[in-house]
């Protein structure tokens, strides 16, 4: 199903009177607002093909109805995401979960949404059917030469997919460490991931006229190896993206860290060091949740985009353009299409909060050591109720006020349901 532009239009007329009001008290109290709507308005936030379905990362799943059984039909879920928010203009695809057939037919399929590819993601943590070698033990880091040499082709057909789609990037997320002490030289499994990596890097492609290519390395604490992750924080991934080069750059999942890390400081840290390639977004209380952005923590996820905003400029970084922006989060309990419309909106506000921070006053308050001051001013922007202006921005832009509300107001996941039948399921984890 497609949405028709009069259906957000009539929407929006209905609650542009209320919408006006709220605007105009926030346009007039802040300073900065009209850079802060053409900031979120050239914002775009990645969508992950394998959300679309119900079900987390771990035990049973639950399916909901009317869930994409395809490609084409994920794509379609994400073109009715961007049409409500305008703020979904991307996906991130899973190989081999989501292999495109006809890289072709699939770019322009998604183009005639408004959607391009972001960051293309492999999988090497789990063994497929058509499979010769299993990783078992590992797949980049594995003691046999055979299997790291099957990883590093996955990997490298995973570019190719990418290249068809006009991705630019790829992120490298792996299981591989110990489940027990004695299991795993680290030294070596390190030496052997990076020689693998390094394979990998020589294949992405030279800049072409576009934007050149880059490698993410994803790091994880922990699951499904408990023991020792290879690339288990951002040090070791830091260390592998300063090895491989200037193309590599450590990627944050924020459910990948030992309990209360300070993310916001790793983020500045890696930015400084230019090596942040870009984000997973998520939410979680213990571990790796996947919970919707911003339902458990906001107040760090303002504090990580305030960093980023500062780091950014300092470098004079596009905020728009130059770190990948994906979300990760999958679970059982709500439809899926409305959890990411509560994450990206949830990603939107953060990111509009930290860029009310004062920063001249900050500084100045971190100068003269006033602790008070400087924790007042991030606090005065975090209560700052910027919703009016992500909802002008929305609709300057052509999307929704109240897009969850336009969502269940069109009755979307029934009229999938309709089309796609009761008992689908979404391809992933
Ligand atoms: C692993 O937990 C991870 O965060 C990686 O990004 C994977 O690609 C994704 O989740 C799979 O769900
Ligand atoms: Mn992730
Ligand atoms: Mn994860």
């Amino acid at each position: 199903m497609q949405l028709e532009a009069y259906q957000i239009a009539d929407h929006n007329n209905k609650l542009q009177e209320a919408h006006q009001r709220k605007l105009s008290y926030w346009t007039d109290e802040i300073a900065n607002a009209e850079t802060v709507i053409q900031k979120l308005i050239d914002f775009q936030i990645a969508i992950p093909s394998w959300a679309l379905g119900t079900g987390g990362t771990r035990f049973g799943r639950f399916p909901g109805g009317g869930e994409p059984r395809s490609l084409e039909e994920k794509i379609s879920d994400v073109g009715l995401l961007h049409a409500l928010n305008q703020s979904s203009g991307a996906i991130s695809l899973h190989i081999p979960w989501d292999i495109p057939k006809d890289g072709e037919a699939i770019k322009s399929l998604a183009a005639s949404y408004g959607l391009r590819f972001d960051a293309m993601n492999s999988n090497t943590f789990q063994d497929q059917p058509d499979q010769p070698l299993s990783y078992k033990f590992g797949s980049l880091q594995h003691v046999d030469r055979a299997v790291r040499q099957q990883a590093i082709e996955h990997n490298i057909e995973v570019i190719k997919h990418g290249v068809a789609l006009g991705s630019n990037s790829l992120t490298v997320w792996l299981s591989d460490g110990s489940c027990f002490p004695g299991q795993l030289n680290f030294r070596r499994a390190f030496e052997r991931t990076l020689e693998s990596l390094e394979e990998i890097y020589a294949a992405l492609p030279d800049d072409g006229g576009t934007a050149p290519w880059k490698m993410f390395v994803e790091y994880k604490a922990f699951e499904p190896n408990f023991y020792s992750m290879t690339v288990g924080d951002w040090g070791s991934s830091l260390l592998f993206a300063n090895k491989l080069g200037p193309k590599a750059y450590t990627l944050v999942d924020l459910g990948h860290h030992l309990p209360n890390a300070n993310i916001e400081q790793i983020v500045a840290l890696l930015l400084m060091e230019g090596k942040l390639g870009g984000f997973h977004f998520n939410d979680s209380k213990y571990g790796d949740d996947d919970l919707t952005v911003g339902s458990i923590r906001p107040y760090q996820l303002f504090l990580i985009f305030n960093e980023l905003i500062d780091g950014m400029d300092r470098k004079g970084m596009n905020h728009a353009t130059d770190l990948g922006w994906m979300i990760d989060a999958s679970h059982n309990v709500k439809d899926p299409l409305e959890d990411l419309l509560q994450s990206v909106e949830a990603i939107q506000l953060a990111y509009a909060q930290a860029l009310l921070v004062d920063r001249a006053a900050l500084e100045e308050a971190r100068e003269a050591n006033d602790v008070v001051r400087a924790q007042e001013i991030l606090q005065e922007a975090f209560r700052t109720d910027v919703r009016p202006l992500v909802a002008e921005a929305r609709r300057r832009a052509g999307g929704a006020l109240q897009p969850l509300t336009l969502f269940r107001q069109l009755n979307i996941r029934q009229q999938l349901i309709g089309e796609r039948g009761h008992k689908t399921i979404a391809t992933g984890l």
